[in-house]
This record gives structure tokens, C-alpha cells and sequence, in this order.
């Protein structure tokens, strides 16, 4: 399972309130292989951002990363554009996307991500639910 390569997606310029929770589910990931992303879980990744990399290294760095993933999984509970780009991309590569919405936001998920085919999508109220999910999701 060491080898399995997975591509985690959160909101950065989306606004970084769930910074904390995406730790948490890349923390949960690391058990079942590794994960291409871990500085989206980075609460001192700001939305503003200290980070003085030029976009255009950003999108290509990340797409390769995409590319290079077995798995997708992205925390969509808060909109980000490029996490939605991220799926968008990852569908057309024909890589597996998993999603996790959080139902108690009160809020709807886009439509064109949960009326997208080939993306599973799992509706949580708490953190239990995304650990067994996650169980699910990664065959052991
Ligand atoms: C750092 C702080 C602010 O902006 C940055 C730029 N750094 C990024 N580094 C790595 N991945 C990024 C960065 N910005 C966006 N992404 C990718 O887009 C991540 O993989 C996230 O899943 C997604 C977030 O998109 P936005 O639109 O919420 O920023």
C-alpha cells in the first residue's frame, strides 16, 4: 500500500478555515500511501500566501502531480476554484476522485461536482464518518 500515490485537494486561496480538518484527513491518508500534497493541510499556508512560488509553477507543479497520482481525494465543503479545477482535470485523466462534504456547512455542493460522473462523493457529519469511509475507499 506504501507505493500508492495520492493527490489530496483543499481550498488555499478559497479561504483556509478547514486548514486544520484537511491536516487531519492527509494524516488519515498517510496510512494507506503518499500523499503528493501535504502542504494544503499547512496551517501556515495562508490564502494570501508566504509562499513566492509564480502561479504558472504552481498549476504546472500540481498538474504533474495529478498526473503522477493514483487517487484523488478532495475536502469540498469549502468552494475553492482550484480544487474544482483539480477534479475537473482529474476526471478527464480517468483517475479515480473521491469527495468529502460536509453536511453539516449547511450549504449545497455544486452540482457539476455532484452531478459529475466518475466521482463518488461522501456526504460526513462528523470525522468518524471520513475514517470509515476511507477504510472503504482503500482496500486492505
Ligand atoms: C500559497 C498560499 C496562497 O497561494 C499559495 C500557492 N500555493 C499553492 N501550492 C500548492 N498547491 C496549490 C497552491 N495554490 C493552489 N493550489 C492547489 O489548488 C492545491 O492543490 C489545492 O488543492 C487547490 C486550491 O485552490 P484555491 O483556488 O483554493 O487556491
Amino acid at each position: 500500500m506504501g507505493n500508492l500515490k495520492i493527490y489530496f485537494a483543499g481550498s488555499i486561496r478559497g479561504g483556509r478555515e478547514d486548514a486544520e480538518l484537511y491536516e487531519l484527513i492527509i494524516g488519515m491518508l498517510k496510512q494507506y500511501g503518499e500523499v503528493l500534497t501535504e502542504h494544503v493541510g499547512d496551517d501556515n499556508l495562508r490564502e494570501e500566501g508566504e509562499n513566492n512560488r509564480p502561479d504558472k509553477y504552481i498549476h504546472d507543479r500540481d498538474m504533474a502531480w495529478i498526473r503522477e497520482s493514483d487517487i484523488v481525494v478532495a475536502e469540498v465543503t469549502r468552494p475553492s476554484l482550484g480544487v474544482g479545477y483539480e477534479i475537473a482535470m482529474a476526471i478527464q485523466l480517468k483517475k479515480p476522485v473521491f469527495c468529502f462534504y460536509n453536511m453539516k456547512s449547511g450549504k449545497q455542493l455544486s452540482a457539476m461536482i455532484r452531478g459529475a460522473e466518475n466521482v463518488k462523493i461522501f456526504e460526513y457529519y462528523n470525522f468518524k464518518d471520513i475514517e470509515s469511509s476511507l477504510s472503504e475507499i482503500f482496500p486492505h
